[in-house]
């Protein structure tokens, strides 16, 4: 099969690609526009002649066009990701994701590709009081410029698929931790501060709970939806990962080996969902994807990975990760988180 991965080099996308070309004979072909969080050193290692890397911009829509042009198949990962980022820019997100997104499906329609996947979020589903959970029935309820410009571009793809008969699928994951993970994020950005002795910034009071996955569990769930779901399917991805963001951190600095008092409770992110949680029985019942991984273990992989890869991490922390940094955390900046 011809496959086109956009945002091939973001932190799912290369672990997305990474696996396809060990494990499957799929052509692929990457686009993605190297933002501040696509990098090319995520797909090092990949051996030449199996990956095609066109860097291009989402939005334009000769590039995106020229793309699919021959292609059977398309899996989106591009996207802005960060919700704090969404907050000081939103209109970065609705560029990409939605008006992006709808770049894609026109070209992906008019190159008559026969499987099209919207890689999505548990966000778009808004937030959980401390019980329940989101069945793929639950209502769109987003409340981030992130997860409103995501659930924007869902509702795109549903329309291609209802109005013009793309063969849509859709996933909606929970939060990925592992190996690439840009240290903006939650995790990664605990290790790395962790490691350098440096405060680590908790929103509110940490009792927020997000629903935790390994990328390699997602990357599998949406490589067996991409070949075996239904046209025209939401499926959620989702391993009962479920923790309060102080649980998190408290075990990283446990499996990092250091103090407890680099905890530091910040003011609260503006509009922060309480909880996700997803019941992803329908993924599992249909076309039997069950998790590998337990977040105790992928925790430590994860810890052990940032441990051994310093050079990848020593080359992220640039300017513009620093400047970032800076307006996010403000006193708090520091080397590695900010
Ligand atoms: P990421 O920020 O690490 O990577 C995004 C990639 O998209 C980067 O390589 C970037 O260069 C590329 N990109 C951004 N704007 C682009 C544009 N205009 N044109 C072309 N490429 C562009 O994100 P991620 O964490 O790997 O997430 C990938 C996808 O999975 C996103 O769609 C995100 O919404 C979704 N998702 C993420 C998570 C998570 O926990 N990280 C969970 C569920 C769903
Ligand atoms: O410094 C921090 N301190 C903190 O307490 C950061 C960066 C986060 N947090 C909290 C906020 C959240 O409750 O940790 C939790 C996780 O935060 P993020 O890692 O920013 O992830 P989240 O906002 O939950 O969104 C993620 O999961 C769903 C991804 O970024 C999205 O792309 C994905 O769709």
């Amino acid at each position: 099969m011809k496959l086109l991965v956009t945002g091939g080099a973001g932190f799912i996308g290369s672990n997305f690609v990474r696996l396809l070309a060990s494990e499957s004979e799929h052509e692929l072909t990457v686009l993605d526009a190297l933002t501040y969080a696509g990098n090319l050193a995520n797909l090092e290692g990949i051996p030449a002649g199996r990956l095609r890397f066109v860097h291009a911009d989402i939005c334009d829509a000769a590039a995106v066009r020229a793309c699919c042009a021959g292609q059977d198949a398309v899996v989106h990962f591009a996207a802005e990701s960060h919700v704090d980022r969404s907050i000081l820019d939103p209109g970065a997100f609705v560029r990409t994701n939605v008006l992006g997104t709808q770049v894609l499906l026109t070209a992906a329609r008019g190159a008559g590709v026969e499987r099209y996947v919207q890689v999505s979020t548990d966000e778009v589903y808004g937030s959980l009081s401390s019980s329940g959970r989101f069945s793929e029935e639950s209502p769109l309820c987003p409340s981030s410029p992130y997860s409103a410009s995501k659930a924007g571009a869902d509702l795109l793809a549903q329309a291609a698929a209802h109005t013009f008969g793309l063969a849509v699928l859709i996933t909606r994951c929970g939060n990925n931790y592992g190996p690439y993970q840009f240290p903006e994020k939650l995790i990664p950005l605990t290790i790395l501060r962790a490691m350098r002795g440096e405060p680590i910034p908790v929103y509110g009071d940490g009792r927020n709970v997000r629903d935790w996955i390994h990328v390699e569990d997602h990357c599998r769930a949406i490589w067996r939806v991409l070949e075996a779901g239904a046209p025209g399917r939401v499926y959620n991805v989702g391993s009962d990962g479920e923790r309060p963001n102080l649980e998190i951190v408290r075990e990283i600095l446990r499996l990092v080996g250091t103090s407890r008092d680099l905890i530091t409770f910040v003011r609260d992110r503006p509009g922060h969902d309480f909880r996700y949680a997803l019941d992803s029985s329908r993924l599992r019942r249909e076309l039997g994807w069950s998790p590998r991984w337990t977040l105790g273990s992928g925790l430590a992989a994860t810890v052990r990975w940032y441990r051994e890869h310093p050079e990848w991490w020593g080359k992220v922390l640039s300017g513009e990760y620093l400047e970032y940094t800076r307006r996010q955390y403000g006193a708090l900046a520091g080397g590695a988180g900010g």
